[in-house]
């Protein structure tokens, strides 16, 4: 595995782990990123100058195995009529090249080596496969576990069978990553129109003019095919430049599919414009649910400013038997009701979940918004009902408004300052009639004087006191405001928590966005155009 693709795919799962952790993504995406196999053929080898590593694949019964015995003219690989043949891979490789690092998954007891001095085959491994196709999925595993190391699949396939399933399958998932020779076996039963439409079914899977060789290994000594052109092909290609060249593409293809992995996770976290419609979402269904919650919770502030109504404040009130009867004590004293009780977490909580699953049905991820939202519930649990009872409180404290308090200040020193008034002019008015009650015997204090002078202290008390009660502010009606102000600001409280949250949920998306984007970027990229035009008819156009 190249350096540079492993330290990829060390830091792409990193990120996906930790995206996983904080809700942004599912652990299948670090599972399948981890199932990405980064291995080249190079791998195998330690010599700088390796072969081209060539492998016969494709179904069951196709010839695989008997093209490996006619290529190394030699029965080296089992081949017979009975279904499956090869439960093995066998290797023929020529005896100067060395296999230093097989991977420690491969399963030793299913790989026979053939070796060999042909010195035609002293720079390609060439490998025969299992049915891909197989009953046996350890045919399969085993050929997937191969898979990652081979430059050149030559796949065989016979004229009744060329839309083979699984092995086309295969060939879309994995054709990037190598070059591909197509062999039509079993031609002695073909004919030129199986030829023509494998080839369009090449052509529509991006091939240019895939190399086809139509081949008869039945053993017919008067047999005419194109089985030299297959050799001479694949003898072309056992070049070091062109295996280095292909080395090379192939882990740039490994580094694309990494980084389409990367671009289909950063997918997930959602994209600006929809952080941007979920912000003024949630202002739209706040603005809804807040008022639904303003309405629901108004009956209840009424009920708990009933609470703190005065005592009764007529002049009826002032009788002494009433007194004996009444309590005069406002209910100031009992604890009030809680505005912001069950009903009303209720409400609110209702609001956030639906606005996380509207959010993530509209392409966000639940988790992570949730794991921002939610600690917000208990939060508010604890403090709200702090918010209102101190509204309530300050309102309670200075009940009316500023001109009634300051009026019923003034009443109150009138009440008191005005029967002053009227008992010293009172206590005048008898001074000087006692002293000038000597010389005029006429000038004498009558009871005229003395109703007169009581009724005067009288009026002079009750005008102002009888106001003052009258225009007294309503305990009650502060009560009701000092709620209603500490219901709004619960709610005011709640949208900016909420919008806080969003703005954070948001702001760690950019942040893992920006962190994913460092990770894949400045990668290499291959220019197939560099490549020879017979080995670019091997190779599949991704675009
Ligand atoms: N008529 C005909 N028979 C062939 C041809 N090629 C191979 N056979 C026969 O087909 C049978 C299967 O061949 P194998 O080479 O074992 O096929 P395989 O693809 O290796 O099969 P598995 O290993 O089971 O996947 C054998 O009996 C071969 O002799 C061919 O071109 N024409
Ligand atoms: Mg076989």
């Amino acid at each position: 595995m190249s350096n540079e693709l492993q330290q990829l795919q060390h830091s792409l799962l990193e990120w996906a782990n930790s995206a996983s952790t904080l809700g942004w993504l599912s652990t299948d995406n670090v599972d399948s990123l981890q199932q990405l196999s980064t291995a080249t053929p190079s791998d195998l080898f330690n010599a700088e100058n390796r072969p081209l590593v060539a492998a016969l694949f494709g179904g069951t019964g196709v010839g695989k195995s008997t093209l490996l015995n006619r290529l190394a003219k030699d029965d080296i690989a089992r081949a017979s009529a009975a279904r499956p043949t090869s439960t093995n891979i066998t290797v023929y490789v020529h005896s100067s090249i060395a296999v230093d690092h097989l991977p420690d998954e491969f399963p030793m007891q299913r790989m026979q080596t053939a070796i060999h001095q042909n010195k035609r085959y002293q720079s390609v491994m060439w490998l025969d496969m299992p049915d891909f196709d197989s009953v046996e999925a350890g045919h399969r595993d085993l050929v997937t576990q191969w898979l990652p190391h081979i430059d050149l699949l030559v796949y065989v396939v016979s004229p009744e069978r060329y839309k083979d399933d699984q092995g086309w399958r295969l060939l879309l998932e994995h054709g990037a990553k190598h070059a591909w020779v197509f062999v039509i076996n079993h031609w002695d039963k073909g004919d030129e129109r199986q030829r023509a439409d494998f080839s369009q079914l090449l052509n529509n899977a991006g091939f240019d003019q895939p190399h086809i060789f139509c081949t008869d290994s039945s053993g017919d000594p008067n047999a005419v095919d194109e089985f030299s052109e297959l050799e001479t092909t694949i003898d072309s290609l056992a070049d070091a430049q062109l295996v280095s060249q292909l080395e090379k593409r192939g882990v740039v293809k490994r580094v694309e599919q990494l980084a389409s992995q990367a671009s289909s996770m950063q997918s997930q976290l959602g994209t600006s414009e929809q952080l941007q419609l979920c912000k003024s979402h949630w202002q739209q269904l706040w603005s809804t649910a807040s008022t639904e919650l303003i309405t629901a919770s108004d009956y209840k502030a009424q009920l708990i400013a009933e609470q703190f109504i005065e005592p009764e404040t007529s002049l009826l009130s002032y009788l002494p038997w009433r007194k004996a009867t009444e309590s005069a004590e406002p209910a100031t004293s009992s604890e009030p009701k809680a505005l912001a009780d069950d009903l009303f977490f209720s409400h609110a909580n209702t609001a956030i979940d639906r606005f996380v699953q509207q959010s993530s049905a509209a392409g966000l991820p639940y988790a992570a918004l949730h794991r921002h939202l939610s600690p917000l519930k208990s939060q508010w649990r604890e403090s709200l009902p702090a918010v209102v009872n101190k509204a309530l409180a300050k309102s309670l404290a200075l009940p009316g408004d500023r001109w009634q308090r300051v009026l019923y200040r003034v009443l109150g020193w009138l009440a008191t300052l005005l029967p002053l008034i009227a008992l010293a002019w009172v206590a005048y008015r008898v001074v000087v009639i006692f002293q000038t009650s000597g010389s005029n015997p006429d000038n004498y204090l009558g009871s005229n004087f003395a109703v007169h002078s009581a009724m005067l202290i009288g009026v002079a008390w009750f005008i102002p006191w009888f106001l003052r009660l009258r225009t007294k502010p309503s305990r009650q009606a502060a009560a009701l405001r000092g709620l209603r102000q500490g219901l709004q600001q619960s709610v005011d409280k709640i949208d900016i928590d909420c919008q806080q949250a969003i703005e954070s949920f948001s702001a760690e998306r950019d942040q893992l966005a920006n962190n994913l984007s460092d990770v894949v970027a400045g990668q290499g990229s291959f220019d197939d155009a560099t490549l020879p035009a017979s080995l670019k008819r091997m190779l599949m156009n991704s675009a």
